[in-house]
Parts: C-alpha cells; sequence; structure tokens
C-alpha cells in the first residue's frame, strides 16, 4: 500500500482497484479552508496515486458545505465524470445552522446518488471543534479526503463489475 494510503479507517478492507480509466470530480467547500483545502488535496493526491489521471480530474470550489449539493450537481450536468467527491467542514461550535447545514448536505448528496446513478461521496467533517477537524484532515486521524477518494474508486470499479 502506498504511503498516502496509510491510516485510513478500513485498512483491512478490499484492495483499492486501479483507477487509471476513470474520471473524478472533486468539489470542495471553502469555508474552513484549512481543514478542506487538506482534505481536498489527500482526495487528489490520493486518486492520482492510484492511477488516475490528472487531466481526468476536475476540482471545483463552492462557497460553503450548503452549496456543495448544487455543485456537485453541476459537476455531473456539465462533465463525464464517473464519480463526484464533495469534501465539506462544518463545525459544531461555530454556527446555529449547524443541524440545517448537515442535514441538507447529507439529503442532498444522497438525492444525487439516486437521480445521477453515479457515486456522490460525502466528504463532509461535522466535528464538535477545530481540533477534531484538525486530526482528520491530515492529523492523527488520517485524512478524510484521502478516504472519499478511496470510496470514490470502489464505487465506479463496483458499477464497472455489473
Ligand atoms: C454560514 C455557515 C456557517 C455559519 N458555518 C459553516 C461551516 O461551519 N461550514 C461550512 O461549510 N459552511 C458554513 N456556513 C456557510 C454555508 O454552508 C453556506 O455557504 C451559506 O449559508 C450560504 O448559503
Amino acid at each position: 500500500m502506498s504511503s498516502v494510503n496509510n491510516n485510513l479507517s478500513w485498512t483491512k478492507g478490499s484492495a483499492i482497484p486501479d483507477a487509471s480509466e476513470y474520471s473524478f470530480g472533486i468539489v470542495w467547500a471553502e469555508w474552513n479552508e484549512d481543514i478542506t483545502g487538506a482534505m481536498r488535496d489527500g482526495a487528489y493526491k490520493t486518486l492520482i496515486a492510484n492511477g488516475a489521471k490528472p487531466e481526468n480530474i476536475i476540482t471545483k470550489a463552492v462557497p460553503g458545505s450548503f452549496e456543495l449539493t448544487l455543485g456537485a450537481q453541476m459537476m455531473a450536468e456539465n462533465t463525464d465524470v464517473d464519480a463526484v467527491i464533495c469534501i465539506g467542514c462544518v463545525i459544531q461550535g461555530e454556527t446555529k445552522h449547524f443541524d440545517f447545514i448537515c442535514s441538507a448536505v447529507a439529503h442532498g448528496i444522497t438525492d444525487l446518488n439516486r437521480e445521477f446513478g453515479i457515486p456522490f461521496v460525502f466528504g463532509v467533517l461535522t466535528p464538535d471543534n477545530q481540533q477534531q477537524a484538525i486530526d482528520r484532515a491530515g492529523g492523527k486521524h488520517g485524512n478524510k479526503g484521502d478516504e472519499a477518494a478511496i470510496t470514490a474508486i470502489k464505487m465506479v470499479a463496483l458499477e464497472d463489475s455489473f
């Protein structure tokens, strides 16, 4: 396993398929950019480490996590990507809107999976505080952007397997 894939939550899971024939969209929220930028970069590096070609990865930013659903829909409608990785971070203490934003984006991304029939990956952190976010964006709990990328690869390969 390449070093970029260390510290994943499912290190004993199935092998990561080759991603060289697949294309990916990454839609990331600029809110909490220190965190989401690290997750975005982790996702990108993990796609590349598993064979994806740079020209087959499209990255777009949206202002906040609430906009991830529409940004991801735009990605699916305007490109031919095989999967869309949605990256955001909503920190509990910072907003009374926490529950609304988390619920909206979770439901929105779930709906996109059903409507478009391609994987839309939920790479949204919902930590209690900044430290928990740092720990999951390249810190002691790894980088959840890496995990989102591997989920995307596995789900595209799953579709390919039928
Ligand atoms: C408004 C807001 C707040 C208070 N907190 C966050 C957050 O922690 N993480 C995040 O991604 N976005 C946050 N936003 C912005 C909303 O997602 C959205 O961009 C705005 O409400 C505009 O629709």
